[in-house]
Parts: C-alpha cells; structure tokens; sequence
C-alpha cells in the first residue's frame, strides 16, 4: 500500500512533559516515526495541498495561537518550552486574551503538550502525510498509511492535548466528505480514547466515531471516552465507545473491534479512517494492555475484510524499539485482508 511520510514532521522535538506532578522526558519523540520509517521501507512526501483542510476541522483562532505562541512565549522572557498552566474551565466567558499564558490555557486542556518554534512547521507537514493518504484512497487505492507524528486523535477543534496538535484523523475523514464521500467511518484502536476526534464529529451524523480504549474512569483523557457517549443532536448514535479494562488481551480487543466493525457496518460508509496507535502493545511503557506482534495483522485483517477503503492514520505508540515492527506487523495484515 502507499505510505507518505514528511520528514519535517521530525522537527518538534520537545524535551520534557508534565507528568504525575513532574517533568519527565518526552514520550512523543521523532525516533518514534524514524523507526517506523525504517520497518515499512521508506515513504513518499505528500504534496502540499495548503491549509483549508486544516481549517476545515480546526479553527483559524486555534491555527492563529499555534504559530504566535512560540514568538509571544519568547516576547515574555520564557526559556524553553511553551506549556499552559491556567485554564478556562467550563462556565468562563470566551474572553480573547492575548497574555501567552490565557492563550495557552485557552487552546489546550492538559499540560502535557509544548508548543515550540518547530511546532507549526512540524504539524503542517504532518496534515499533509495525512491528507496524502485519504487523497490516494479517493483515487482508488484500497488503502494507504500515513506516518503521522505528532499524532493527533487529542486535538479538537481548538485545542491540544495528549501531544497532538493538529487532528490528522479528522481531517482525512472532512476531506473524504468533501470529496463527496456521503458517510464515513473513523475507527479508533489507539490506548487512549480519542477525545478530540470525537468532539469534532459529536454533533454531526455524517462521520461515525468508533473507539477502544482503556476506560477513562482510570485512563487519560478521563472526561471523554465513557460507554455512554453515543453522540449529540444530528450526530446521536454516530459515536461509540467500547471502554476496556487494565490487561485487556487480543481475544477481548478482537471481540471488541468486532462490535465496533459490526456498528459502523450497520451506518454503511464509503470509506474508512484508522487511527492506529500501537500503544496498545504489551510492552508500552505508558499504557497498560497487552497486545502482542502477532495481534495486529489479525486486528488489521478483520478491518480489512470488511472492505471499506480506507486511510489508515499513525497515532500513538511509545515502546520505540518495538514500534517499527508493530506498525509493519499491522500494515502487512490489512495488505493480506482485502
Ligand atoms: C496519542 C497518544 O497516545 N497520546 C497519549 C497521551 C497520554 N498522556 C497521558 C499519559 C502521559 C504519560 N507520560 C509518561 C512520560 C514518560 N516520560
Ligand atoms: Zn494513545
């Protein structure tokens, strides 16, 4: 299948994240996509189809705060890394604030997530891999991977989170309906539910949302992702969320997919985005199931008989020396499955 891959998506590069009360070393590292890279032998560079598909899912607010933040950042003093620390919880008013701080806090929900002057570049760069992919669908590939990095199932509308930016899945999916695809399906098999993806498909009954995840009862993102979340107005019944426990091994995984295939069978697609994240994997050392190698070309055939073209989307992930064979493990069982 065609693979797309920029390899200026490499250049955010943050060094520490906020975690558990504390600076610890960045999960998200361009290693990550270098590995997966080398696995899959290589990848073409997307064309540049410029920023409308982005402003399609985001809004031009956010767009405007993620290339000012760095500049604004560096105009406070600030060494480093732009990360929000106050936030407009539920019940502020919209105010339009211009302190680096308010709008950070105002364009991010979590604290795990830096902004940097490589940010921008980085994040355009990854839109592009991922629109490459749903553009080589809608000329009739039966499926294509891009090698997206910074993921982006995280990222709403107008905000960040979870190291994502930019949500590389719904884009491919809005370029899939404005292409004239009528209904189309994003099925979510990261670790983590994918609130952002969610949030921008929550009212809207054209784009089904699929997602299995560890419960968010104890598992980040925590506000998003419960058994209850169907979907709003239009989009009622357009979203579902198959929660799962610590430990969850391929046989409940499987079951689970199958659940998640099976409803976006009955909602009746044109095609079809996969946020892949392979941090579902045993040994993922921020995740907590337990997948094996040898899971993903089976998970990845089942998607694959189904028959749906589809654009098959890289999120998370964070076991580097296993990554590269996990991704290339999947790939290969969705080339066997059509
Ligand atoms: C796309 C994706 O998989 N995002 C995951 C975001 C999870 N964030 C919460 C957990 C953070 C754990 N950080 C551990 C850092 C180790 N240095
Ligand atoms: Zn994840």
């Amino acid at each position: 299948m065609q693979r797309f891959f920029d390899p200026a998506q490499l250049a955010h590069a943050p060094r520490q994240e906020l975690h558990n009360g504390a600076f610890t070393a960045y999960a998200e590292t361009p290693a990550r996509a270098e590995t997966i890279l080398r696995a899959i032998g290589g990848a073409e560079i997307p064309e540049d189809r410029g920023e409308a598909p982005i402003l399609a899912v985001h809004t031009a607010a956010y767009v405007a705060a993620l290339k000012a933040i760095p500049a604004l950042w560096q105009e406070a003093g600030r060494p480093g890394e732009a990360l929000p620390y106050a936030f407009p919880v539920v019940g502020r008013r919209p105010l339009v604030l211009n302190r680096v701080d308010a709008l950070l806090g105002a364009h991010s929900f979590d604290a795990t997530t830096p902004i940097t002057a490589e940010t921008w570049g980085a994040a355009y760069a990854n839109a592009q891999t991922a629109l490459a992919a749903a553009q080589a669908v809608l000329g009739g590939e039966r499926a294509a991977f891009a090698l997206c990095r910074p993921p982006g199932h995280h990222a709403g509308a107008d905000y960040c989170g979870g190291y994502c930016h930019l949500n590389v899945a719904a884009m491919a999916a809005q370029a899939m309906r404005d292409a004239g695809v009528e209904r189309v399906a994003i099925l979510d098999i990261d670790y983590h539910h994918g609130n952002g993806t969610q949030d921008i498909f929550d009212a809207r009954g054209d784009v089904f949302y699929a997602s299995i995840h560890a419960d968010p009862v104890r598992d980040y993102p925590f506000y998003w992702g419960h058994a209850d979340e169907r979907g709003e107005g239009a989009g009622a019944g357009a979203t579902l969320n198959l929660p799962l426990p610590h430990g969850t091994r391929m046989a409940a995984f499987r079951a689970a997919q199958a659940c998640a295939l099976d409803a976006i069978a009955a909602f009746a697609p044109g095609m079809l985005v996969v946020s892949f994240g392979a941090d579902t994997w045993e040994g993922d050392p921020i995740s907590h199931f337990a997948l094996a190698t040898a899971d993903y070309p089976v998970l990845a055939e089942d998607i694959a008989a189904r028959g749906w073209p589809a654009a098959i989307v890289m999120e998370g992930g964070y076991a580097v020396e296993a990554l590269g064979d996990n991704v290339a493990a999947f790939l290969s069982g969705f080339d066997r499955g059509r």
